[in-house]
Formats: structure tokens, C-alpha cells, sequence
């Protein structure tokens, strides 16, 4: 547990010079675990939340409004040197994450990205060392910045809400031995994901990474969605968009597009992003592809749905679901846990995350309130995770 300790000393050090909400502070892993579609442990290296204690592949979503000045601390006690390459945004050379022109955050070192997010769009970030290898290790994630009043960008259209649709892939052959980093091109991947999801994980959740959402895209009748896309894809990612969805293309790689184009086929290279807004007829129910394509020879190697519903259809989601209904107590904890699902519903499922992702405990109940024998974990923090149909909770507790 040395580095969860590191991280509560760091964290308080930084809270000294915190303004009245201190800003997230990001830390790195290397031992992280991606629980694949069939059921394979994949090792992870990525980025997290030092207030969360676990990294995730993608990363955390880092959410900021047009104008906002960014202080985005760093802490890397992982045991080789990371950067964040801030992909796409407006930021001086100096706060860029290219070791060559940036600065490098050594093994054990503290480093702090300033910037101001100057236009509104769809951003992405990853470590800009040993690239490739890193890379595919799982070390990225999207940065999203919103306009004021519900807009686009100044003038744009309005919209309902943000679902962020991060594209990536990794080839598992590297990630079980990353001893060294390869040529963009050489790199193959055969594990292809929608916000660390693949196949059936992208209904039924569970990737082995605690806290997060899951991918079905829940739309009130009548509203539109903004579907904020990004790849980070070793291959060429190309969307086939239900012409229903009346899909219209507003912004590019950060930027509004000069003029709006309805679309219903997109090619997402790597590095791009795309914002695009989709309209559902009442009571749709239906899916976007997620084609991967080979970039060296042009061969279509594999698809992913994402699924989006007419929220009017109430079937249950992952998506919107509040963390806040499921409370853990006493927490910190020593022997024993007593879970309650407040909204009286039963957890069916449940699982103990440790704070690399892995699975300590798990078990089944048909229970709104139980106990929980702890008292086989060593001292740490800990996230339950506990399924109820298509409900998903999630609390962190310390032992
Ligand atoms: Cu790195």
C-alpha cells in the first residue's frame, strides 16, 4: 500500500495551496488490470484520480467551460517517466507534454499542466512517452470542454447533454510483455474498445474498472445528444450512424466545421474528434457501428455497437444511474461493511475492487442491506461494485 500512502501525502501538500475547490490531481499506474469481453486480464498502465485511488483505461474525463485558466497537477509515482501531451488543445509549448519541448515528470516527480481552454470542443490526452508503447498501454483519455448556455460554441446549436464515445484499441501481445516501443505502423491491435468497452461489455458493463459509466446512450424524446468523439485507435475507426438519428456533423478537431453536414458514415482517424448531434425519433431503439479497419493493408478487422434508446422506453441504464444510492458504512471499516442500496432495490451481484482495478471479493445476494466480511483485505481503499438487473452502484469505502 506504499503508493496509496504516497498519494494521501501528496494530495495534502497540494490542498495547501488550493483555491476554494482544489482541481483533480492526476497520478499514473502500472499495474492495472482491463478485464477483457472473454474474460481475460489484460494488464493496463493508465491514469486516475488520486482522490480515487485507481487508474482506468480511458482515463478520467476532464470536463472544463470555454475560458476556464486549467492548473491540472500531476503526480507520477509510478516506476518509469510519463507526461500528458494536452492533444489538440490550444496550450504554450511549455504545458505541452512532449518531453522534447515540455517537461517530463520523472519517476516520483510532481508536475502541473497550465493552460486556458480557450475554444469549446472535443479534446483528447495521452502520455507523450515511449508513445507507442504507452499508448496502447491504455495511457489517454478525452478532455471535453463545454460553451456557456448550452450551446455548441457561440452562435451553435443547443443540446440536451454530452455522451463522450472514446475509441481505442490495443494489441494484447504487447500489453503481456511491454518491454519496448514499436513504429505507429507496426503495432497491430486485436482488442478493440468504446470507453475501455468491448462486445457485450458495452450493454452489460464490467471491464474490471470500477466507477465507470456504461456506453448505452439513453435520449429523452424529442432532445438531442451531443455524441463527442474521439480516437486514440491504432486503426481507422468508421462509424455507421442509423440514418433515424439525423446525425449532423457541427465540429471538427476542436473547431466548428464551416458548414453542417448530415451524416451517416464518419472515418475517424487517429488523433481526430468529432461533434456531432443526433435527434432520435420518439421510441427509437437501435445502434451505431464501430467498424475498426486495418490502416496498412485496408481490412475490416472487427465491429462494436453502441446502442442508443428512447429514454421514454425505461429500460433500465447504467448511464445516469447515482453513485449516491448505495452507501457503505461503518467507512473506514475494519471487519465487517454493512451495504445499503437506498432506493430499496437488491443488489444481485457484487464485487471489491482494489485500487489497480483488481477483483478481491466477490459474491451474490438477493438483498437491499448486508453485510460484507471484510476482515481478508489488507489496509487500503476500496470500491464496491454491486449490479442490480441493469443497475450498476458504486461506493468507495477504506478499510
Ligand atoms: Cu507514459
Amino acid at each position: 500500500m506504499r503508493v496509496f500512502i504516497t498519494l494521501l501525502f501528496v494530495a495534502s501538500v497540494f490542498c495547501v495551496n488550493a483555491q476554494i475547490s482544489p482541481p483533480p490531481i492526476f497520478f499514473t499506474g502500472m499495474d492495472g488490470i482491463l478485464i477483457s469481453d472473454d474474460g481475460m486480464d489484460i494488464p493496463i498502465w493508465g491514469y486516475g484520480l488520486s482522490s480515487d485511488g485507481y487508474i482506468t483505461v480511458p482515463g478520467p474525463l476532464l470536463e472544463y467551460e470555454t475560458g476556464d485558466e486549467v492548473n491540472l497537477a500531476f503526480v507520477n509515482n509510478s516506476s518509469e517517466s510519463h507526461t500528458i501531451h494536452l492533444h489538440g488543445l490550444d496550450v504554450d509549448q511549455a504545458n505541452d507534454g512532449v518531453p522534447t519541448t515540455s517537461f517530463i515528470v520523472m519517476q516520483d516527480g510532481i508536475g502541473t499542466y497550465s493552460f486556458t481552454a480557450s475554444h469549446p470542443g472535443t479534446f483528447l490526452y495521452h502520455c507523450h512517452v515511449t508513445t507507442t508503447l504507452h499508448l496502447t498501454m491504455g495511457m489517454y483519455g478525452m478532455i471535453l470542454v463545454r460553451h456557456p448556455g448550452g450551446v455548441l460554441f457561440e452562435g451553435g446549436p443547443s443540446y440536451y447533454s454530452d455522451s463522450p464515445l472514446m475509441f481505442s484499441d490495443l494489441e494484447i501481445a504487447t500489453n503481456l510483455a511491454p518491454v519496448q516501443s514499436y513504429p505507429f505502423h507496426d503495432i497491430r491491435p486485436d482488442y478493440f474498445m468504446v470507453n475501455g468497452r468491448s462486445g457485450s461489455q458495452l450493454e452489460t458493463g464490467s471491464t474490471g474498472m470500477p466507477g465507470e459509466p456504461g456506453t448505452i446512450i439513453s435520449c429523452p424524446n424529442g432532445e438531442s445528444i451531443a455524441l463527442r468523439l474521439g480516437s486514440m485507435a491504432y486503426t481507422l475507426t468508421k462509424l455507421i450512424i442509423p440514418q433515424e438519428l439525423e446525425a449532423i456533423c457541427y465540429m471538427s478537431d476542436g473547431r466548428p466545421v464551416p458548414t453542417p453536414f448530415g451524416v451517416e458514415e464518419l472515418d475517424i482517424y487517429p488523433g481526430e474528434r468529432f461533434t456531432i448531434l443526433i435527434s432520435p425519433e420518439a421510441e427509437y431503439d437501435g445502434s451505431i457501428e464501430v467498424q475498426s479497419w486495418d490502416m496498412v493493408n485496408r481490412e475490416f478487422v472487427h465491429s462494436n455497437f453502441v446502442r442508443i434508446r428512447d429514454a421514454a422506453l425505461n429500460i433500465g441504464t447504467t448511464h445516469m444511474q447515482s453513485p449516491l444510492s448505495l452507501s457503505i458504512s461503518p467507512n473506514p471499516a475494519h471487519d465487517f461493511i454493512t451495504v445499503n442500496t437506498n432506493d430499496g432495490r437488491s443488489i444481485e451481484d457484487w464485487k471489491i475492487y482494489n485500487s489497480s482495478g483488481k477483483i478481491v471479493l466477490e459474491g451474490q445476494a438477493d438483498l437491499h442491506l448486508m453485510r460484507i466480511d471484510i476482515s481478508s483485505l489488507e489496509s487500503g481503499s476500496y470500491i464496491l461494485e454491486s449490479i442490480n438487473g441493469h443497475r450498476q452502484y458504486n461506493a468507495r469505502f477504506i478499510r
